[in-house]
């Protein structure tokens, strides 16, 4: 038996593995931080032979609440990832699992690879309707991409959408990777209608480097990009002095900043609600854009979410609300659940990576519902 995470974006200490019954190991903090989470490893097993996997340390995760009613995710393939039987006991992480191949992959949520990262930014650069712009190098020297869609002009409304400033929760660069591939469909009337008014700037990975490290919530500094929004530096957080900048020097009119949630088993927005200049034309615009996406999909709720902001109580380090308040737009953050839609629950794959695409996809219709109401 023998277990490895040396991979993009691989995440586990192993403790002890000479029994398949008795595998123990630990997840190892991100880099030059507390926050740990994410898990990503490689079992080479004895195929029908129950393994009993444990994390120790699973209780002083980040978000402890994310390991009840959650299961793990497996794959043979690296393709397909389903669901394996999983139990927290308020301290410890177990899955059970009688692999039917040789070896087998595990992880926190399905992975999105930074090879399938940078295949995705150049074929989105295939299309006339994109511009494939580097914006700069990450702390380990990584690419910083913006992906234009549609051709810049005064009189368009400016959509900014940013993915994964959190590495580990890899259901926002799915999400991305499906509303790429509708917004670049030029035989999709909804995608062609809103380029005719609307241009799109679209940073699929904001934190590869964490991403690549097997980094729950911290880019290669140990620092959280979502508290660096009201004075990025390059020293700290070059990912979002790039694009801060590179926002000032275009407008925003509209801003997605796409996340995964651990604890919550649904899909909800966040808003701006408690930034200064927060007003009821924000709000109203907002209500339509979630009423749109409720209707357009089951996938989408907003019974469950997080406490909305107190008027000028909001925290203006985080990304949608130093957005929002800085470019008096509306600003939502997007969260995914690691578990799944308790709405819709699918007991075989829980939340993926289809239905991540299929939301973004989805958000796309709910943003062409709202496009005219945008100031230009
Ligand atoms: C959040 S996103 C922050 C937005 N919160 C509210 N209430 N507007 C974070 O960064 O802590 C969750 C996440 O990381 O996905
Ligand atoms: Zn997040």
């Amino acid at each position: 038996m023998h277990i490895t995470a040396q991979f993009d974006s691989g995440n586990i200490e192993v403790i002890a593995a000479h029994e398949p019954d008795a595998i123990q190991l630990a997840i190892r903090n991100d880099n030059k931080s507390d926050f740990f989470q994410w898990f990503h490893f490689k079992l080479y097993c004895e195929a029908g032979v129950e393994h009993i996997m444990t994390i120790v340390n699973a209780g002083q995760a980040a978000y402890p609440d994310g390991w009840v009613g959650y299961e793990a995710v497996a794959s043979y393939d690296r393709e397909t990832w389903f669901r394996v039987p999983t139990e927290y006991n308020g301290s410890e992480l177990v899955i059970r699992h009688i692999p039917e191949q040789e070896s087998v992959y595990y992880a926190y949520f399905t992975p999105y690879s930074y090879e399938r990262h940078m295949d995705l930014i150049q074929w989105a650069q295939q299309s006339s309707l994109c511009e494939h712009i580097y914006l700069g190098p990450t702390l380990d020297g990584r690419d910083m991409n913006l992906l234009v869609i549609g051709e810049p002009g005064d009189h368009k409304k400016k959509i900014w959408v940013t993915a994964r400033q959190h590495p580990g929760e890899t259901m926002a660069e799915w999400f991305i990777e499906g509303f790429l591939s509708r917004l670049l469909d030029d035989e999709d009337g909804v995608a062609r209608s809103l380029l005719e008014s609307c241009v799109f700037y679209v940073i699929p990975n904001m934190n590869p480097d964490g991403s690549v490290r097997g980094h729950l919530r911290t880019n290669a500094a140990g620092v959280n990009l979502n508290r660096e929004w009201a004075e990025p530096s390059l020293e700290k957080s070059p990912e979002v002095y790039y694009v801060l900048n590179m926002m000032q020097a275009t407008g925003v009119d509209f801003y997605l900043d796409v996340h995964g949630d651990e604890a919550l088993p649904y899909n909800f927005v966040a808003g701006s609600e408690g930034v200064p200049s927060y007003n009821d034309d924000i709000h109203q615009l907002g209500e339509q854009f979630k009423r749109l996406l409720m209707a357009i999909t089951p996938e989408f709720q907003v019974e469950h979410g997080y406490e909305v902001d107190a008027p000028g109580t909001a925290n203006l380090t985080v990304a949608s609300n130093a957005v929002g308040e800085r470019f008096k737009c509306l600003a939502f953050t997007l969260e995914m659940p690691f578990k799944d839609n308790a709405n819709l629950p699918d007991l075989d794959f829980g939340w993926s990576a289809p239905r991540s695409q299929q939301l973004g996809m989805d958000v796309l219709s709910a943003l062409f519902g709202i496009a005219k109401s945008l100031r230009s």
